[in-house]
């Protein structure tokens, strides 16, 4: 199958072209006016003989359907996915057998927390669900960007929802943990602490959709030919590396820009740089399931991918912006259950309760059971079922609707055991009726240990803060001190320096000792990417008398690598270049602001001046970038602007002369030309991403 299958199955359900014909009703008649209602006489009451004015208003009464009660602030994309060799060794899924075979998918990336219309850079997990258009039907990995979840059982979901979302009274905060009720829940369910450090980590500001992580999160498992099971993992991981904004910034772009990670999904896609994941795999013989320290059926665990390493199995390019919002990236179900042959799940009581819950969800939420014939849900796979009829059931189905039938000839007949139907993996399960926690689940504080061991300075450093900023807008200070007392059971000196930031008492040392392991993988120091600048948008303050010659060697040195690179000016329009010139704006300075940029570049000509040095717009553009850590880049009397902070003792620009580069920022006073070396030196700068050892960065 090829990935264009499912794009010709969207084309058959396309809306009449609105070029080729008038405006008509909903029963295809034409109309001729929609700007007055049909009344008595210019001033008289209006008629109810007027369908038109009826259907239109009725329709425009009935546009909303209920949001998704978590996850509903999303974008979505299509693309396809491509195996790199066959899987058959462990898995029968078919889409996991043939390289030259592409899968076409649909992917949701969400926040959880926020309703529809809140921010994109809030602290939070962020979904990561896909749906393979596969051969043998719909296969969804409803994953997140975080490998943990912060509870073991699904019948505590409601609880932990509840907690997170907005406080009942008075529905604050909108799109934000930091509140009572969440963190009263948090410190007195322990087995929340290990995705509490994820949360309070920069992972949960993701500077792109294309730059974060997906996890299946379960423990899946894998079904060969033969029946035999292999124990899954599912990890995404994106090609242009793991980056994240910091929070001073993603609280900034929360008003700067509410759409910053929807607008940079779409407009990568608009611009043909198609994000790209690799999908990898954690396998566990069956055999092995009981030699780890932690149960793989509880899903606030990890397996250490230094313990089993992440094998790549294929690829996903998103390469496909959807057509209309409501009817792809809104109508789109994604469901756990939605599995195919060589796909099949654990006893993990998260993902059991999860096959409950998101078929039962799609019903309210879609109106009815045939949401599946939504051509964004529709599978490129043929349907036949005995299911019949319900709200807006739009197939029109003949012969007999149940089985066994003689007079419709027995069909559809069920599958032959040649090997393309779903069968239940066969597992053995015995035991009594209980309500009870496994003993196996209760270690709550080692992987969470794991993780603050393995991250760098700087990410213990924003850790500390996170903790800070979310207790800090806690009001009951029993919660606060319940919650650095659970945080004193993963690091006493985290707990510590959390305690002194939000004024309780520092807890006494608890009496559980970690082993001192960590698991590089997990720091954002060692998920680079490939290194390159592409999709990094630079910004480029100019103004009248910009030097253009540099300016233009600077900008194409920059795009040519795939930056993309903006003239920024204090007005729109054009800005006089040095060689009598007009040069495009592409943005006035007061529509934008450095949070929305990756790194700064100060060419030179008058920017550096005296005069420029007054425009404040630009000053605190430049002070926030280096603040946050970004690359800086400046050439000639550029320069100048750099030194003009050094009063407020950032002391930015060190060179004096040839290009040098320090701690991200580079400059060359000396040639005023944008030379080789500067422009490598200022690539390796961005491509760093941030520069974390400099004095007085903003957390
Ligand atoms: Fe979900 N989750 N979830 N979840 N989830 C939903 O389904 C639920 C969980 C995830 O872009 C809902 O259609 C329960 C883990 C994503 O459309 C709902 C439990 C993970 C999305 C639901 C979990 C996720 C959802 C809301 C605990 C990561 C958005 C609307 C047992 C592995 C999919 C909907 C999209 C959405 C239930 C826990 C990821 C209510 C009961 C763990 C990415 O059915």
């Amino acid at each position: 199958m090829t990935e264009d299958r499912k794009q010709r199955q969207r084309e058959e359900h396309r809306a009449a072209d609105p070029a080729e014909g008038p405006l008509t009703t909903d029963q295809g008649v034409a109309v001729d006016h929609t700007d007055d209602s049909l009344s008595v006489g210019e001033r008289g009451p209006t008629l109810m003989e007027d369908f038109h004015f009826r259907e239109k208003l009725t329709h425009f009464d009935h546009e909303r359907i209920p949001e998704r009660v978590v996850h509903a602030r999303g974008a979505g994309a299509y693309g396809y996915f491509e195996p790199y060799e066959s899987c058959a060794e462990f898995t029968r899924a078919a889409f996991l057998q043939d390289p030259s075979v592409r899968t076409p998918v649909f992917v949701r990336f969400s926040t959880v927390q926020g309703p529809r219309g809140s921010s994109d850079t809030v602290r939070d997990v962020r979904g990561f669900a896909t749906k393979f258009y596969t051969s043998e039907g719909n296969y969804d990995l409803v994953g997140n960007n975080m490998p943990v979840f912060f509870i073991q059982d699904g019948i505590k979901f409601p609880d932990f929802v509840h907690a997170v979302k907005p406080e009942p009274h008075n529905d604050i905060p909108t799109g934000a943990s930091a509140h009572d009720t969440l963190w009263d829940f948090v410190s007195l369910q322990p087995e929340t602490t290990h995705m509490m450090m994820w949360m309070m980590s920069d992972r949960a500001i993701p500077r792109s959709y294309r730059m974060m992580q997906g996890f299946g999160v379960h423990t899946f498992r894998f079904v060969d030919a033969r029946g035999r099971g292999t124990f899954v993992k599912f990890h995404w991981k994106p090609k242009l590396g793991v980056h994240s904004l910091v929070w001073d910034e993603a609280q900034e772009c929360q008003g700067r820009d509410p759409d910053f990670n929807r607008r940079d999904l779409w407009e990568a896609i608009e611009a043909g740089e198609y994000p790209e994941y690799e999908l990898g795999v954690q396998l566990v013989p069956e055999e092995d399931e009981f030699t780890f320290d932690f149960d793989l059926l509880d899903a606030t665990k990890i397996i250490p991918e230094e313990q089993v390493p992440v094998r790549p199995i294929g690829r996903m390019v998103l390469n496909r912006n959807p057509d209309n919002f409501f009817a792809e990236t809104e109508q789109v179900a994604f469901h756990t259950a939605n599995v195919v042959p060589g796909i099949d799940f654990t006893n993990d009581p998260l993902l059991q309760a999860r096959n409950f819950s998101y078929l039962d969800t799609q019903l309210i939420r879609l109106g009815g059971p045939n949401f599946a014939q939504i051509p964004v849900n529709r599978p490129v796979a043929p349907v036949r079922t005995n299911q019949r009829d319900g709200y807006h059931q739009s197939a029109i189905h003949t012969g007999t609707n149940y089985s066994p039938n003689s007079l419709g000839g027995g069909c559809p007949a069920i599958a032959g055991a040649d090997g393309y139907a779903f069968s239940h993996y066969t597992e053995r399960v015995d035991g009594h009726k209980i309500r009870q926690r496994s003993e196996s689940f209760k270690d709550f504080y080692s992987q969470a240990a794991l993780f603050w061991n393995s991250m760098s300075d700087w990410e213990r450093r924003h850790i500390v803060e996170a903790f800070r900023f979310e207790l800090g807008k806690v009001n009951a200070v029993q919660v606060r001190e319940r919650t650095v007392g659970q945080l004193a059971h993963v690091d006493h000196g985290l707990a510590t320096a959390v305690a002194e930031g939000v004024g309780v008492a520092p807890p006494a040392p608890a009496n559980n000792e970690h082993k001192p392991v960590a698991s590089p993988a997990l720091s954002l120091e060692n998920l680079r990417g490939d290194g390159s600048i592409r999709t990094r948008q630079i910004a480029v303050l100019v103004t009248d008398g910009v030097d253009t010659a540099q300016l233009t060697q600077a900008q194409e040195a920059l795009s040519s690598q795939g930056a993309v690179v903006e003239a920024l000016a204090p007005h729109d329009g054009k800005v006089l270049g040095s060689d009598g010139n007009g040069y495009a704006v592409d943005r006035a300075l007061p529509t934008v602001a450095s949070v929305l940029y990756d790194a700064v570049l100060l060419p030179g000509g008058p920017v550096g001046t005296p005069g420029v040095r007054s425009d404040e717009a630009a000053m605190r553009f430049v002070r926030d970038a280096y603040r946050h850590g970004k690359a800086i880049g400046a050439l000639g009397s550029g320069v100048g602007i750099l030194t003009a902070l050094d009063p407020e003792g950032l002391h930015i620009a060190s060179g004096h002369g040839h290009v040098c580069a320090d701690r991200g920022v580079v400059t060359d006073c000396t040639t005023g030309t944008a030379s080789e070396e500067f422009t490598r030196a200022f690539t390796e700068a961005i491509a760093a991403h941030r520069h974390w050892d400099r004095p007085q960065l903003r957390c």
